[in-house]
């Protein structure tokens, strides 16, 4: 990343590019992980590069969602590992959640790889591991998830995840909040509060939203989750794409 100067306009865009490659190169992100990364990027250019305010609503959203969960769980996949992993930890601890690392492509090396480097980046109890449980409807390996984890959990978080995942979790009757920045993709579509935001801008600031709703009453979170229209953001993502506003 030091290599990449401060002041090129696409400096964010080569930054995240390169920890994905790190990743990689660490057995944490799969190799697909790369092609994922490429598409969102040009999804990311056509969206200017920045949090629409229909992606902040939504991120607002979903912090109150994550609030007023008993269960929440965050997941934790190759690309997110690579991306934010503090990013990760610090939402998980903002709004009281588990940490589950959840694999489409799913390795006991990389399970481990990635948990390691969740606790180097602060993380103190990552589920993921046991894989007790399986989400009824997939073939068993991209089934596996913990018991007292995404099983059990009422909201997850699923950033980055794949359309057949999305919509098994959705049908166990969970509230999914999914960041993708694909709007037309499966994942978003199945979502309760589907983001349409980089990962890398998405989760400080669902975090910031968190923070400052940290102390705010029952009825005013159920507002703000209430008030929020999927089917809108995600038109007005795509509205943004096509016409660039
Ligand atoms: O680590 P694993 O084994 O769990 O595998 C993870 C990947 C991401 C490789 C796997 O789930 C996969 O193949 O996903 P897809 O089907 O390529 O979907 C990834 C989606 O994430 C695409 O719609 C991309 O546009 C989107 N995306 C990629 N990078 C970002 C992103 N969305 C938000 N922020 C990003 N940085």
């Amino acid at each position: 990343e030091s290599e990449i100067p401060a002041d090129h306009p696409r400096y964010t865009d080569l930054v995240t590019r390169h920890r994905i490659e790190r990743g990689v190169e660490k057995g944490i992100t799969h190799l697909q992980g790369m092609h994922a990364e490429g598409r969102g990027s040009a999804f990311d250019y056509l969206l200017g590069e920045e949090t629409t305010p229909s992606a902040d609503d939504a991120e607002r959203a979903a912090a109150a969602h994550l609030l007023l969960a008993d269960r929440p769980v965050l997941s934790i996949n190759g690309n997110v590992a690579a991306l934010v992993p503090a990013e990760m930890v610090a939402l998980a601890d903002a709004v009281d959640a588990d940490l589950e690392v959840n694999l489409f492509n799913r390795t006991p090396e990389r399970i481990d790889a990635i948990a390691s480097h969740l606790r180097k980046h602060g993380a103190e109890d990552v589920k993921g591991i046991e894989a007790d449980a399986l989400i009824p409807g997939l073939e068993h390996e991209r089934a596996k998830v913990d018991a007292d984890g995404i099983y059990a959990a009422d909201v997850v978080l699923v950033p980055l995840e794949d359309g057949d995942r999305a919509e098994a979790l959705e049908a166990m009757g969970k509230t999914e909040i999914v960041i993708d920045l694909n709007p037309l993709s499966r994942s978003p579509r199945v979502a309760d509060v589907p983001i349409v935001d980089n990962i890398v801008r998405a989760v400080p600031n669902i975090t910031a939203h968190a923070r400052e709703l940290a102390d705010a009453d029952e009825a005013t979170l159920e507002a703000i989750v209430t008030n929020f229209d999927a089917q809108a953001a995600l038109e007005a993502a795509e509205a943004r794409i096509r016409s660039g506003f």
